[in-house]
């Protein structure tokens, strides 16, 4: 037999045994696993309570890190919106899907570099595993911000049966009703956008009880316009004239965390409600930094981290991650192996026992998290790579980072300077090793260019209309 027909039988072996697994619960008379995905937006890493915030009241979510396990070196593959959103539901690198800034990006046309022509929606050839959960017979609903695309790239050509709110906006009009979100019934006169979240989530739930099903619940918050509900900015605002050395402080986007928490809380309830909390997995993460604002206009600190949302470091990219899967990852657990947004494809897949396309997932950049979350193993890579061929508003400038154990080396495209540090000793990045360890900072870089030509990213040129007077 030729090598690659019996490869190809191989494969189809592969498949069937998948298939066969994914039956194996229904066969053994058990109900299969549901899940949930909770994306938040623009939250920074210690702004939760179980990373730390002694000011952001978030029980919801430190209810959540109780039951499962918390990742302490958790990373958005992005350090903006759009192309974490892709990496979660595809499983890939956003430089591989050349889905690198947030849609539709800004322009500096008078800048250094001339930024690539990068790619504006998440294109309908991506497998998102919304898209094999469905096939395996799952209900499948999307709430709430999508920021993949305009139309016809909505969640409905991605897999979800249902869609409430998500389209091209990276933020609501209004966090209070009318929200004019026209891919959502519109709510009464006054109602609070992250309620609503919390409402519509609960509905799908109670339908949705007896068949296995995936919810996507991609909260709005706590991304800006900063908008709350009064009797919670009050009570902010009376905490933060009671901890007025607390870097995190800003009473309306502290009333903005609480109801994100409180949505996650109304979330678990319902679960436990519908005695489902026990076939039930739970993901949650940020999809990127949290913003830091300016200085006579705060948002919020990533306490212990260097910078934030839009930015090369650590608070740009590092967010809370943690993962519940009952029955397997233990109560209240804790892992601090670096793991990233791209690992939720190929661990959604490994819970549920699907093999998933194979041709999508020969270029999955993701790696299940399933030996870690069984306490028991370890992951096979031994890097984590992030490319931003952008300028950002908050001021970062084209660059890409590689992280290897706990050494992270940043490399700048405009002028080829490269930073290193150590996240271990120094996690707030204030000592650039690069000068002290030339020959490690080579390797890296090396060990970055080659992932770059590896998953085919693009690069920014040479810009010809560069002017530094006019690009202030
Ligand atoms: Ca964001």
């Amino acid at each position: 037999m030729q090598r690659r027909a019996f490869l190809r039988l191989l494969g189809g072996a592969a498949a069937a045994a998948a298939a066969l697994r994914s039956g194996a619960a229904a066969a053994e008379g058990r109900p299969p696993l549901n899940f949930v995905v909770i994306l938040i937006d623009d939250l920074g890493w210690t702004d939760v309570g179980c990373y730390g915030s002694t000011f952001y009241e978030t029980a919801g979510v430190d209810r959540l890190a109780r039951m499962g396990m918390r990742f302490t070196n958790g990373y958005a593959a992005c350090t903006v919106c759009s192309p974490t959103r892709a990496s979660i539901l595809t499983g890939k690198y956003p430089a591989r899907l050349h889905i690198t800034d947030w849609i539709a990006g800004h322009v500096r046309p008078h800048a250094k570099l001339r930024i690539p022509d990068w790619t504006k929606h998440m294109p309908h050839a991506e497998v998102t595993f919304a898209e094999t959960l469905k096939a395996a017979g799952y209900a499948t609903c999307f709430v709430g911000k999508w920021h993949l695309g305009s139309r016809p790239y909505f969640p409905e050509t991605q897999g979800f049966d249902i869609n409430i709110g998500g389209c091209e906006r990276g933020q609501p009009p209004s966090y209070f009703a009318p929200y004019k979100i026209d891919t959502m019934p519109e709510g009464p006169e006054g109602e609070y956008l992250t309620d609503r979240h919390a409402k519509d989530c609960e509905a799908f739930l109670e339908a949705h009880r007896e068949k296995p099903f995936l919810l996507y619940l991609s909260q709005y918050a706590v991304h800006t316009p900063l908008q709350a509900k009064k009797d919670l900015t009050d009570a902010y605002e009376a905490k933060a004239k009671s901890q007025p050395d607390s870097s995190q402080r800003n009473p309306v986007y502290g009333a903005m965390v609480q109801s994100m928490a409180e949505c996650v809380d109304r979330v678990i309830s319902k679960l436990a409600g519908l005695e489902l909390l026990d076939r039930t997995a739970i993901m949650f993460l940020g999809d990127n930094g949290g913003l830091l604002g300016g200085a006579r206009n705060p948002v919020t600190c990533n306490l212990g981290l260097r910078a934030g949302k839009g930015s090369a470091y650590e608070g740009g990219v590092r967010v809370p991650f943690i993962v519940y899967w009952p029955g397997v990852t233990a109560p209240g657990s804790v892992c601090d192996v670096p793991v990233i947004s791209c690992d939720l494809y190929p661990t959604v897949l490994a819970m549920a026992g699907l093999a998933g396309d194979p041709a999508h997932c020969a270029n999955v950049d993701g790696e299940s998290l399933a030996p870690l979350l069984r306490g028991s193993g370890a992951l096979a890579r031994d890097a984590l790579y992030w490319h931003y061929p952008h300028y950002h508003p908050g001021g970062a400038t084209p660059y890409g980072a590689v992280r290897e154990g706990d050494l992270k080396l940043i490399e700048f495209y405009e002028d080829g300077r490269v930073e290193l540090y150590n996240l271990k000793e120094d996690q707030a990045e204030t000592r650039d090793l690069a000068a002290a360890m030339p020959e490690k900072a080579a390797a890296l870089c090396a060990k970055l260019d080659a992932w770059r030509r590896r998953v085919g990213a693009q690069m920014p040129s040479p810009n010809p209309a560069y002017d530094p007077a006019k690009n202030k």
